[in-house]
């Protein structure tokens, strides 16, 4: 749904408030200079360097360049790793999953997949949720609720964390949401419902091909265009961020590899790729994609 930019927001946006979470001030005037590595010319500003992702600034005015590295964390960053190919599958995974969500008309921040490992993007004003869907209990909820890992659930849970780093991004209601200002009544209504459509989406997407969708992570952003606003999906959608489980075996093909030291970390990542039809055809090589060099 789009709406008119309000004066209060408007007057924050131009005051330069920040996302709070992909282009903080400090980092946006601390800015590096890197040289990919295969493409040779591209020398892009770097505005943000995450766990898992690098944004760059894109060729166009509010477009970004998503970078996805092979680092991989774990326990807000208490575990640490390489899982090879990762950003190349990331990548490539997320692309197709938020075309696909873009022809049933959700509105997302891709824009096109530049090579291997990057990605151009809507610059958004991140939300600064995680906005988790659960379809069957596992990880943080069966722990919590004690409620055993595989269980179905009545019916598919929204929770919602308030993403920052410093406080672990602890889980948070509604209340919160809105009474902090975090997010408004309307764009929680907007992000339930996009959401909604996502889950019964994508669940329907991963069961044919053999896959059980159990939970996953969004966020969300708001996109500007004149005065307009909308709410769109951000971020990426990959094992990295979802549960996925094979239907036949509940065999494990996800990020819950590398967190439990389950091994075959990389094959689970490439499997659903090959599922999905669409892994890389390139060989080992490729698959480290271009180097970012600082
Ligand atoms: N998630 C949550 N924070 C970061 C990520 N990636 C995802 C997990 C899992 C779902 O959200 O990958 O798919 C629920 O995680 P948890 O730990 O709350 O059970
Ligand atoms: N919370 C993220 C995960 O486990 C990553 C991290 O916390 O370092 O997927």
């Amino acid at each position: 749904m789009i709406r008119p930019r309000t004066p209060a927001v408007r007057s924050a946006a131009v005051a330069g408030h920040a996302p709070p979470c992909y282009i903080p001030p400090t980092c946006a005037t601390d800015l590096g200079r890197v040289r990919m590595g295969i493409t040779g010319m591209a020398r892009r500003r770097q505005l943000y360097e995450g766990k898992a992702k690098v944004l760059f600034e894109g060729p166009e005015p509010g477009t970004l360049v998503q970078y996805f590295k092979d680092d991989a964390s774990a326990g807000n960053g208490a575990k640490k790793g390489i899982i090879t190919g990762k950003g190349v599958l990331n990548n490539r995974i997320s692309e197709y999953l938020m075309m696909r969500l873009t022809e049933i008309g959700v509105p997302t921040h891709f824009m096109r997949r530049l090579n291997m490992r990057e990605q151009l993007i809507r610059e958004v004003e991140i939300i600064p949720l995680e906005i988790v869907v659960r379809n069957i209990a596992a990880g943080s909820l069966s722990t919590r609720l004690g409620i055993p890992e595989g269980t179905r659930l009545p019916r598919s849970i929204i929770e919602y964390y308030y993403k920052n780093d410093a406080l672990n991004d602890p889980m948070v209601a509604e209340e919160h949401i809105t009474a902090f200002g975090w997010a408004s009544t309307q764009d929680m209504d907007d992000i339930v419902s996009l959401t909604l459509r996502v889950n019964d989406f994508l669940t329907g997407l991963f069961l044919g091909v053999g896959i059980s969708l159990v939970d996953f992570k969004l966020e969300f952003g708001r996109l500007w265009e004149e005065d307009d606003m909308r709410v769109v999906l951000a971020d990426e959608i990959s094992p990295d961020n979802c549960r996925l489980w094979d239907t036949k075996t509940n065999e494990k093909m996800d990020k819950d590899r590398f967190r439990r030291d389950m091994g075959r970390v990389e094959e689970a990542y490439q499997e659903v790729a090959r599922r999905l039809g669409i892994l890389p055809e390139a060989g080992n090589n490729d698959m480290k994609g271009p180097e970012a060099m600082q």
